[in-house]
């Protein structure tokens, strides 16, 4: 009887490969209603030999179980836990998503790349501005009604009062600019003055950055955008030296087919002024202001208008990527839908 359970259990265990059919099998050979627990509780009913002979022999055989069953368990789950950690390096990885340039960042960077060929410098300047830098030394005194052109976000400030109770007469020259109040910046025409204040001609810059404003915005006009300012400042220069530059600028970034348009226009800060308008396909699209700098914005910064011409032009980024990547909608630089940005 013993022998032939034992026969039975080696036959068995050889076939058993996870931990469930493991316990299974415990169950069958060891478990209450197991053969081997039956003979073993049933010993006592035995006579006295019979008990010596069988008990021993079926204590053994449990033994001998347990021991092949515990070892097969420890095999079972080394395997087990082996099998997590195999890795098929052979499988395609998980694509690793890199970031996408904003397309403003992408034709900023390729309008740098032309300036810089052209032997200008990259400048900037500060977002937050204040009166002085923003309007007063560009020819925009206070009441002015060219200010109406630039809708400005104001910000409260202690300033704004010791403004007010200034004369307005004294105003431009007198008061140091740190007594005027803030605002956002509306151009980057600023950065102009804060340049010339603190380097002599000649030089030719650039000025790339952001700026606001508080009106209405619809799929040409948000409250805040790019601007490209452009500044050249020397004994000679004309508008002839503006056209040549400008006209190489845009065939650089928009290729040869191109065709423009200069109309004469006002700005406080130039004279004379005008805009710049070019033709890809069908449409005229009024794209940059310019003009030779007014002398009243070299007084401002102790520069002798007798000796220096300057000239001075500003450009949307913003239209401008419209333009070169075919964009209906300037909101669209703006609402983060990375559908959008992707396609860059
Ligand atoms: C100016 O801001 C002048 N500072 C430009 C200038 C510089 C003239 C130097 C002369 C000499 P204007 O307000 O026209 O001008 O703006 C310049 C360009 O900014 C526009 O041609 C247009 O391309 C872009 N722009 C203006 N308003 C918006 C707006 N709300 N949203 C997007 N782009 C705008």
């Amino acid at each position: 009887m013993l022998e032939k359970i034992k026969k039975f259990f080696s036959k068995e265990i050889k076939e058993i490969g996870d931990l469930k059919n493991l316990e299974q099998l415990r169950v069958k050979y060891l478990g209450r209603k197991s053969e081997l627990t039956q003979i073993l509780r049933s010993l006592k009913n035995f006579s006295i030999e019979k008990r010596r002979k069988i008990g021993p022999q079926a204590q053994k055989l449990k033994k001998e179980i347990e021991i092949i069953l515990t070892k097969k368990l420890k095999e079972l789950k080394a395997k087990n836990s082996k099998l997590k950690v195999d890795i098929d390096i052979t499988r395609p990885g998980e694509k690793i998503k890199l970031g996408h340039i904003h397309p403003l960042t992408k034709i900023e960077e390729e309008i740098r790349q032309i300036f810089l060929s052209m032997n200008f410098s990259v400048v900037e300047g500060p977002e937050v501005e204040n009166e002085h830098y923003n309007f007063d030394a560009l020819n925009i005194p206070p009441n002015h009604p060219a200010r109406d052109m630039w809708d400005t976000f104001w910000l409260k400030t202690q300033t704004n009062t010791d403004y007010t109770q200034i004369d307005t007469e004294g105003l431009y020259k007198s008061v140091s600019s740190q007594y005027k109040s803030m605002l956002l910046r509306t151009h980057t025409s600023p950065v102009q003055i804060r340049y010339m204040e603190t380097h002599n001609p000649p030089f030719q810059i650039i000025v790339p950055g952001r700026v606001f404003r508080y009106e209405a915005i619809d799929a040409s006009h948000e409250i805040n955008f790019y601007q490209l300012e452009g500044l050249i400042v020397g004994e000679n220069v004309s508008l002839a030296n503006f056209k040549s530059v400008i006209e190489e600028f845009f065939r650089k970034l928009f290729g040869n087919k191109i065709e423009f348009r200069f109309r004469p226009s006002y700005f406080p800060f130039v004279e004379p002024g005008l805009e710049v308008d070019i033709k890809l396909g069908k449409d005229w699209l009024e794209i940059m202001g310019a003009g030779m700098v007014h002398r009243k914005v070299f007084d401002a910064v102790r520069y002798n208008p007798n000796e220096v011409r300057g000239i001075a032009f500003g450009v949307g980024i913003d239209r401008l990527a419209m333009i070169k990547y075919n964009i209906p909608d300037i909101r669209l630089f703006y609402n983060g839908d990375l559908r959008f940005i992707k396609q860059f």
